[in-house]
């Protein structure tokens, strides 16, 4: 959707006396509209929605209420976890839940992790079968108003690290690392069980522990698949779902390979510039979109994100963002970082500039935070640095849209 003009809530006010419609959003959460239609006629848009992961009550450290407190937050990018991959995820689960985080005044209108069977992107024969349960989930996830919802194409693992809280000497405080020389003695199932041990007894998202039970089996299967072939069962399974998207609305957007390079010699496909060039074209739709994670994507120096992201950004293919720092501390070794531009190697001003000028009404969470101020929750998950992430993202933003109007 392009912008056509840029309005704040005060513009909107001035509007009175039309009929407004296509502004729920705006109703109790006065930071953002995303699209406003006067008398079914668009007429303006836009602003970028700030969420926060979260994983479901009894399953998240965080409460909602904590949420609703961090200023300028729309409401969730939600995850609903008790689903294995391939399976339907029922209307009246989503439609509580949603009604539940309504409840705490919150929105969730990004839905993340409805992941992709293997035998999808294995190309087995059964696959049709988990092609035609996605499509359900789809239209279910439509029906309790979510727009956009984000997945993976990774073979197997979905993001991977070598350590979960490795200390960072300046501070005291830890973050998420990976080191493949570390990895490079260790086998698939090593790390699986390193992982789950260190994750203090919180489910993992992408480590779900029916998907690692198969681990072995699948792995070999994996040995038939080269990027190739990988691509083609991509394109299937996206000519699948994606006219279902299109009937109900829908964007999806696949989340980049974490890091971005293959690992365990298993096939990746996205995690550069030129695979995603690739992957936007394998269907041509808007609904066929991205969830640039500005972290993943730029735990390769070779990725330059704010180009990234002007690219897919104008092609209008950008349906959320992570956005998160990393420090590259050698080859293929890095450790997340606090969102600061200075504090790592992503430049955090240019990263919102980019999605500021060219998606506009991008839905944005500020990605995996260090654990601070001995705060104990699921790795990358906790409050306090997400939440100082979220108050520097969207100061940046506040300045970009001033600075914007001031030179209008
Ligand atoms: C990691 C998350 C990912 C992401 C999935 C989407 O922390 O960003 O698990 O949600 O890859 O399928």
């Amino acid at each position: 959707m392009k912008c056509l003009a840029l309005l704040d809530v005060a513009d909107l006010n001035e509007e009175k006396g039309h009929e407004i419609s296509g502004v729920r959003s705006m109703v109790g959460y006065p930071n953002t509209v995303k699209s406003l239609e006067v008398k079914n006629k668009l007429i303006g848009v836009i602003l970028m929605k700030m969420t926060f992961r979260w994983y479901g009550e009894g399953n998240d450290s965080i409460p909602l209420k904590y949420i609703k407190q961090i200023p300028n937050t729309s409401g969730l990018m939600g995850v609903i976890d008790q689903y294995a991959a391939g399976e339907v995820w029922e209307l009246d689960v989503i439609k509580d839940y949603v009604k539940h985080v309504n409840e705490a005044g919150l929105e969730v209108e990004v839905i993340e992790s409805v992941n992709v069977h293997e035998d999808i992107k294995l190309g087995l024969p059964t696959r049709d079968k988990y092609i035609e349960n996605y499509k359900e989930t789809i239209r279910n996830l439509a029906a309790c108003g979510i727009k956009v919802i984000v997945y993976n194409f990774m073979p197997v693992f979905d993001w991977l690290r070598t350590d979960l809280a490795k200390v960072i000497e300046e501070d005291g405080s830890n973050s998420l690392y990976y080191d493949e020389k570390e990895l490079e003695g260790m086998t698939p199932r090593m790390l699986v069980e390193n992982t789950v041990k260190n994750s203090g007894g919180f489910t993992l998202p992408g480590w779900e522990p029916e998907r690692l039970a198969e681990l072995e089996t699948v792995l070999e299967l994996y040995k038939d698949v080269d990027e190739a072939k990988l691509l083609e069962n991509y394109k299937y399974f996206l000519e699948g779902v994606i006219p279902t998207c299109e009937e109900v609305g829908i964007k999806l957007g696949v989340h980049p390979d974490d890091p971005a390079w293959p690992v365990f010699g298993i096939p990746r496909i996205a995690h550069s510039k030129e695979q995603f060039d690739k992957i936007v074209k394998l269907v041509d739709s808007p609904a066929n979109g991205l969830c640039l994670c500005t972290g993943s994507l730029g735990s390769s120096p070779d990725n330059d994100i704010p180009t990234i992201i002007r690219h897919f950004g104008e092609m209008g293919r950008i349906s959320a963002a992570h956005v998160r720092n990393v420090k590259y501390l050698g080859y293929r070794k890095f450790r997340e970082a606090s969102h600061f531009s200075t504090d790592g190697d992503l430049d955090m001003f240019e990263i919102m500039k980019a999605l500021y000028e060219t998606s506009p009404d991008v839905y944005v969470r500020p990605d995996h935070g260090r654990m601070i101020w001995d705060e104990k929750g699921r790795a990358g998950y906790g409050l306090f640095d997400r939440a100082l992430g979220i108050a520097y993202l969207n100061g940046i933003w506040e300045s970009l849209e001033k600075m914007d109007k001031k030179n209008k």
